[in-house]
């Protein structure tokens, strides 16, 4: 039995997940992470990571006319982020559900932002918003050995 031949190919998308600075300094990094283990997504790639201001201004750059711009990339340049790469069946879409609204006091009770946070300059994670934008980020954010490819024994258990 071939628990990565479960779902085809074409179904099982990447996603981006980022921890912000001010989750890993208010202590959030373990619930969060558990949010996406829990619910069934393989996690491919996870470092703590002091990020320069250039690979910020280039993940933010749709953003760069932004007036908030140079207040973001301070943001998230002021301490260590935790970068991730998670894998599944709609992991895209569903982790944004999961992250909430990117106003926090519009995020529903239960997500993430909703819970843990009160402002957008401060809304603790970040999730690809494509599966194109998925795997271009977790390109941008990782080096190809610090991903790891590998069936997980859960997966007979999640999916028919
Ligand atoms: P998202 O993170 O929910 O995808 P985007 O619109 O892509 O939201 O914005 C990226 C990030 O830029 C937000 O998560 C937030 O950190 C920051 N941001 C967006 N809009 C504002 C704003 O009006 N003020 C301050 N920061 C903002
Ligand atoms: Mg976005």
């Amino acid at each position: 039995f071939l628990p990565h031949l479960v779902a085809s190919m074409e179904e099982v998308e990447q996603t981006y997940i980022m921890i912000k600075p001010d989750g890993v300094q208010r202590g959030l990094v373990g619930e969060i992470i558990s949010k996406f283990e829990r619910k069934g997504f393989k996690l491919t790639g996870l470092k703590l990571f002091q990020c320069p201001k250039e690979l910020a201004e280039e993940h933010y750059k749709d953003l760069q006319s932004k007036p908030f711009f140079p207040k973001l990339i301070d943001y998230i340049t002021s301490g260590p982020v935790v970068c991730m790469g998670w894998e599944g069946v709609g992991v895209v879409a569903s982790a944004r559900k999961l992250i909430g609204a990117t106003n926090p006091l519009n995020a529903e009770p239960g997500t993430i932002r909703g819970d843990l946070a009160v402002q957008t300059g401060r809304n603790v994670v970040h999730g690809s918003d494509s599966p194109d934008n998925g795997k271009h980020e977790i390109a941008l954010w990782f080096k190809e050995d610090e991903l790891c490819a590998w069936a997980a024994v859960q997966e007979p258990w999640l999916m028919e």
